[in-house]
């Protein structure tokens, strides 16, 4: 045992990733000093041990139905605040009218993520989920960050626990990965003082999972952070994980700079994304699916990605209102067509999945 031991300290970084000995905070830091191609390398051979040449995707629609927030997050362009005064609020009609649409255009999935208004009340949120789901069955909805169903306990004195049963009694079944932001509480603090901490948004996705449901987990990364926060915040839901088993997938948003109150950033190259993206895949060997966002990678570097460990990109999204708000260039989405083309031009099987990951057509070259 002890001589064990001993071998395994003298095993280098490289050495251990290849023999799939999971990492520590110190070594996961250590990661981002080897080459960015060493990297690459390693979390592609874990890629395609598990998927091969396959990238996922899926049609869906993402609909951000209020901008209306009690909560101020020094990154956030999209909530109405002094730069963004045009406060909107959808009625239930008008979010059902772009789920007509969309189903018509053949989307699978909603993504609904609303801001945190305090003006409409719970109903407001379930009755958008329960009308949906008795119109569409099968039309698979993922929506409410851990940081609204936070937002709702907080404003209407109900627990966690009432709000996901709600959740799960309106239609809702999965749950997106927003509002994790950074983990580490002296950054969290700087960037959103009063929403949902750290430990409350693993409590509920925990929470989640225990009632047998599935969820996906963000990363906002290239501000005031440092990689040992990174780091820090892929442990946390990777013991979370072992736990549960409930995380679908690990998705790093780079952080869009515009129209928002935060400036002050180191923000990063593209060797530093495509570093963080081999190293999720790297350090995260519990959560399946490493997903490269378009949205905020760009098309280009998403592309890229698929050499480093991620092995999905998100979906068509028809239309995306956060980001695009702080600069991406997502307010149109992707033609779906290009997307498959785009996906095998860069020597990969576009694979269109469902929102658990179940394959419903493989597009071969
Ligand atoms: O939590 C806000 C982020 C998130 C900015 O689960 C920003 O499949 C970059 O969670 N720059 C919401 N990001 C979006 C989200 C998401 C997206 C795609 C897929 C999934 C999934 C989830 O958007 C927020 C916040 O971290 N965000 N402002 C910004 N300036």
């Amino acid at each position: 045992m002890a001589k064990n031991i001993v071998w395994v300290e003298k095993m280098t970084l490289v050495e251990k990733v290849q023999k799939r000995i999971r990492l520590t905070q110190e070594e996961g830091e250590a990661l981002y000093e080897l080459d960015l191609f060493t990297l690459g390398e390693l979390a592609d051979e874990i890629r395609q041990e598990k998927f091969g040449k396959k990238s996922y995707f899926n049609i869906n629609r993402h609909i951000n139905p209020t901008n209306v927030c009690a909560d101020v997050c020094k990154f956030c362009a999209y909530s109405a605040t002094r730069k963004n005064p045009n406060q909107y609020t959808m009625s239930h009609k008008q979010i059902l009218e772009i789920v007509d649409n969309s189903v018509s255009l053949d989307a699978k999935e909603v993504h609904i993520v609303s801001a945190h208004n305090p003006n409409d009340g719970v109903e407001w949120y379930m009755g958008a989920f329960r009308k949906i789901k008795a119109k569409y069955p099968n039309l698979h909805i993922k929506a409410m960050t851990a940081a609204e169903v936070d937002f709702l306990t907080r404003e209407y004195g109900i627990s966690y626990d009432e709000v996901l049963d709600l959740m799960i009694e309106n239609g809702v079944d999965s749950m997106p990965g927003g509002g994790a932001e950074i983990f580490d509480e002296k950054v969290r603090e700087y960037l959103c003082k009063g929403k949902v901490t750290s430990a409350q948004w693993l409590d509920i996705h925990e929470k989640w999972h225990n009632k047998g449901r599935q969820s996906n987990a963000t990363m906002l990364f290239g501000h005031v952070e440092n990689r040992s926060h990174r780091i820090d915040h892929m442990i946390r839901l990777r013991d979370v994980q072992d736990r549960t088993n409930g995380f679908n997938a690990f998705i790093p948003l780079v952080y869009q700079r515009e129209n928002n109150y935060m400036k002050n950033c180191d923000f990063p190259s593209g060797q530093e994304i495509l570093k963080t993206y081999a190293i999720a895949r790297i350090m995260l060997d519990n959560i399946p699916h490493i997903k490269a966002y378009w949205v905020t990678a760009s098309v280009n570097l998403a592309l890229i990605a698929q050499e480093f460990g991620c092995d999905d990109l998100d979906g068509t999204i028809e239309k995306e209102s956060i980001q695009a708000a702080a600069g991406a260039k997502s307010s149109k989405g992707m033609q779906l067509d290009e997307f498959i083309e785009l996906i095998k031009s860069a020597g990969f099987t576009p694979v269109e999945r469902d929102s658990l990951y179940n394959e419903l057509v493989v597009h071969k070259k």
